[in-house]
Formats: C-alpha cells, sequence, structure tokens
C-alpha cells in the first residue's frame, strides 16, 4: 500500500475499527480516527506510529458529522479511503418485543451513519479518480438468526448498498468492498447486551471467535489489491460457526 494514502476509518476506538487502525499505521497510511469516545482516540493516537488526525464523532448525528468532515485541515482533506465500520447491534429480543430505541439507534448508526460519511467523500474521490470505500456489513446481512431483525436488515442495506454503489461507479476507477464478517469478539455483545458483561462473554465460551485482527487483515488485503482488482465481497466465519439451515418448529 503507497504510503502516502489518507484511511478514515469510523469507530476507531475498539474492535475492528481500532484493530485496522494499529494494521494500516504499521503499512504507512495517514490516519483520521472518529468515534464518539475521544479519550480513547487520544491514546491510541499517541501508540501509532504514523501521522494520526483524530475527531470526536457521532455518525447518528448528521450535522456535527459533516461539519466535522468540512473542518479538516486542508492536507487531510482528500480521504482515499473511507472504511465504514462504526455500527453494531442493540438487543437480540424478538421483532414483537424489541426496543423502538434499539430499532431505531441500530438504524441511525449502520444505515443512515454510513450513507452521512458515503455521500459526502464519495464526490472527491470520483472527482479526483481514486479511491476506495470499504464497509463493514456482517454475515447477518444474509443469514437470518433470531433476534437479528433489524441488525441484519441493517447490514443486508449496507450489503445490497456496497453492490449498488459498484454499478453507480461502474467506468470510475473509485473502488467498493464489503466485508462480512462473523462471530468477531470484540466489544460488540457487550453493546449489543447493553453492558450485560456475563452475557457477552458467554457469546464467545466454547469455540474460537475471528479476532479483530482477522478482519483488519482481510480490509488489508482488499486494500493492497492492484487498482484493477476490485474485491467486492469478502465473507468471514470462525471454522466453528457455520450457516446451519432452515428451522422447523413441531408440534
Ligand atoms: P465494537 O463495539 O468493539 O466497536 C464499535 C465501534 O463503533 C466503536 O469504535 C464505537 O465507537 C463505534 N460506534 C458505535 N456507535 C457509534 C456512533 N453513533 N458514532 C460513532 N461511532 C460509533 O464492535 P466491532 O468492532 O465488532 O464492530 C465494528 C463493526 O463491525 C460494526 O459495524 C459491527 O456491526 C460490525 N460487525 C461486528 C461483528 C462482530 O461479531 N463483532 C461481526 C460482523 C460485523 P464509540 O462507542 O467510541 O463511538
Ligand atoms: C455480527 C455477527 O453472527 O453475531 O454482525 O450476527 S453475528
Amino acid at each position: 500500500m503507497s504510503t502516502t494514502k489518507t484511511i478514515l476509518i469510523t469507530g476507531a476506538t475498539s474492535g475492528i475499527g481500532k484493530a485496522t487502525a494499529e494494521l494500516l499505521a504499521r503499512e504507512g497510511a495517514r490516519l483520521i480516527l472518529t468515534g464518539r469516545r475521544i479519550e480513547r482516540l487520544e491514546a491510541l493516537k499517541k501508540e501509532l506510529p504514523t501521522e494520526t488526525l483524530i475527531l470526536k464523532m457521532d455518525v447518528r448525528d448528521r450535522e456535527s458529522t459533516l461539519t466535522a468532515l468540512r473542518s479538516l485541515p486542508e492536507a487531510w482533506q482528500d480521504i482515499d479511503v473511507l472504511v465504514n465500520n462504526a455500527g453494531g447491534a442493540l438487543g437480540l429480543a424478538m421483532a414483537d418485543t424489541a426496543e423502538w430505541s434499539d430499532w431505531q439507534t441500530m438504524i441511525e448508526t449502520n444505515v443512515l451513519g454510513l450513507l452521512t460519511l458515503t455521500r459526502e467523500i464519495l464526490p472527491g474521490m470520483k472527482a479526483r479518480g481514486t479511491g476506495h470505500i470499504v464497509n463493514i456489513s456482517s454475515i447477518a446481512g444474509t443469514y437470518h438468526y433470531p433476534g437479528a431483525n433489524v441488525y441484519g436488515a441493517c447490514k443486508a442495506f449496507v450489503t445490497y448498498f456496497s453492490h449498488a454503489m459498484r454499478a453507480d461507479l461502474l467506468g470510475s476507477p473509485v473502488r467498493v468492498t464489503n466485508i462480512e464478517p462473523g462471530m468477531t469478539e470484540t466489544e460488540f455483545s457487550e453493546v449489543r447486551f447493553h453492558g450485560d458483561q456475563q452475557r457477552a462473554g458467554a457469546v464467545y465460551q466454547g469455540l474460537a471467535p475471528l479476532t479483530a485482527h482477522d478482519i483488519a487483515e482481510s480490509i488489508r488485503w482488499a486494500l493492497a489489491q492492484p487498482p484493477h482488482v476490485n474485491i467486492n465481497r469478502i465473507e468471514v466465519m470462525p471454522v466453528m460457526q457455520a450457516p446451519a439451515g432452515v428451522a422447523v418448529h413441531r408440534t
């Protein structure tokens, strides 16, 4: 990867976003790291061996997100790579009992937040004739499981939108990659279960889940391809997880 690439990663305060920042920093990229927990970004910036700019950003807040992006110093405005990673699940309740606020937050973060960043940054990439957008979707966007209703639908949106952008961008050198991880041990489950660490820990017991670094490595590989190659999608699961068919209820 060229050492001159400027890469913006949303949700770099933990998990996949943080691991991606750490990996790409070692490759020499200049990083713009965003998230709500600015103190974590400040600590991460100190550890990274590369030029790094941090931005406090809540992707649900479109106005302040746009203001932050438009206030970037001139030398940081030409973003070569956007990693739309900020997101997550809230709750695992069935559709008849799920919390409305959880649904709303998931849509605002995983769908609208990703659209805000993309719509703002993509025109510059297209005008400059260079760029790569990496969207972090999920296997939940392809394979249903009970309680993933709106989370899975958000990720199905991300997967569809990634492929639709490829169609829109045909004829432009701008690339789009959709990453679809399975179970990855991060703060994901702690967030999903509203801070219940015991319930979150149980998700990863008795199996070897993916690590955030595993997914960062997929992102790094997709970015490292020569300019004529577009990796459309990467679906990754732990060996100990598999799509296991259609369920039947018997009386
Ligand atoms: P983490 O909870 O560890 O990280 C989530 C990141 O998203 C944090 O940096 C968080 O930052 C950021 N974020 C959440 N909400 C907002 C917001 N409103 N504004 C800005 N940033 C936000 O989970 P993961 O690393 O696992 O999740 C990263 C992505 O990977 C998500 O899109 C998730 O859906 C996806 N994914 C995860 C899988 C897994 O099993 N872990 C599998 C498949 C996909 P902060 O709270 O500081 O704002
Ligand atoms: C997270 C992956 O399998 O927990 O998107 O839904 S899974």
